[in-house]
């Protein structure tokens, strides 16, 4: 396979290439746009210093309480836990992720589009927003198995199309956060470089990758380097806070060795001025509950009756 010339990010080559510095900004917007929105300077310089942000108890508890017994009920849901978008933890029948939530669930689609959510994406994206992919992440007690550390730009670049770095990740945590059930943990500045991984990507990967993901992992190499550099850090906080983060910084979370269940939800914004092209991998696109390439046009904020708190 040749490497397109629209490819700025090449990756899954037979050979190891050099990590090189990210191509794009890191938040899209300038002068006016910048400004004018929830984010203060601060926070925005801090989201391009370390590539992500935490705000502890964003959400109101009443509301994440819904979203909790939601999750309940699709945990005994047979439609979906049948449902393609439905991935269970390697060897288990119990529920590892649900995709394409958004388009499962009123309140959530209703979130996507919170007024002050969807200011925030503007101030980062610099333009209008869609729903790239959304889902929720669960982490049964005792079984709930982790992510090895990734960058989903690299993903979605590969095997998404996604051609440039402006997207962001939105993910509301649903129950604590605690060192023992496996939170998020991210590489501070790890978003300023490209890590390219090494091999190519069989069709269909993700029937695999989602369970656990073997390909778009960068080598130990280049881990030890980004995270002697940055650190690691592993934000914990109350149920109902909001962690944001670039679509490039590198992540990964431990499996949950607690009795305490870990959900989030999860939803990635793209730039409407960074819609999907072919995948770069060279394969066919993956199907939508993973890269959404249908409902494309820009988000409009959810009326006043609809918003977050009364919701
Ligand atoms: O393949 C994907 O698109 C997903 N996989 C991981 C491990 N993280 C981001 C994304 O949801
Ligand atoms: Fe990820």
């Amino acid at each position: 396979m040749d490497i397109r010339t629209d490819d700025f990010y090449p990756t899954r080559l037979e050979r190891p290439t050099s990590s090189f510095e990210r191509l794009d900004p890191v938040v899209h917007s300038t002068g006016k746009q910048r400004s004018d929105g929830p984010l203060s300077e601060t926070g925005l310089a801090q989201y391009e210093r370390d590539g992500f942000l935490v705000f502890n108890q964003f959400l109101d508890q009443t509301i994440v309480e819904r979203f909790r017994d939601d999750l309940r009920a699709y945990e005994q849901d047979d439609g979906i836990l049948r449902s393609e978008g439905t991935i269970t933890e390697p060897g288990k029948q119990e529920i590892r992720s649900i995709f394409g939530i958004h388009e499962l669930s009123d309140r959530f689609d209703r979130l996507t589009r919170d007024p002050k959510i969807l200011a925030m994406v503007h101030q980062l994206l610099g333009s209008d927003a869609y729903i790239h992919q959304s889902r929720i992440n669960f982490k049964p007690g005792f079984h709930g198995k982790g992510f090895d550390w990734h960058s989903d730009f690299e993903t979605w670049h590969a095997e998404d199309g996604m051609p440039r770095m402006r997207a962001v990740s939105f993910s509301i945590t649903l129950t604590e956060n605690m060192p023992f059930n496996g939170p998020l943990m991210l590489v501070p500045g790890s978003h300023k470089t490209f890590i390219p991984c090494v091999g190519r990507t069989p069709e269909d990967n993700y029937q695999s990758s989602l369970k656990k993901q073997e390909l778009g992992v960068p080598n130990d190499t280049d881990l030890d380097r980004m995270i002697e550099r940055g650190g690691i850090k592993a934000p914990t906080g109350p149920a109902g806070s909001l962690i944001i983060f670039e679509c490039n910084t590198l992540h990964a979370s431990n499996a949950n060795m607690s009795p305490w269940p870990r959900s989030n939800l999860f939803f990635v914004y793209n730039s409407v001025e960074n819609q999907l092209a072919q995948p770069f991998c060279g394969n066919k696109p993956r199907p939508e509950f993973l890269g959404n390439r249908t409902n494309t046009t820009a988000l409009q904020a959810a009326g006043p009756r609809e918003s977050r708190r009364t919701g």
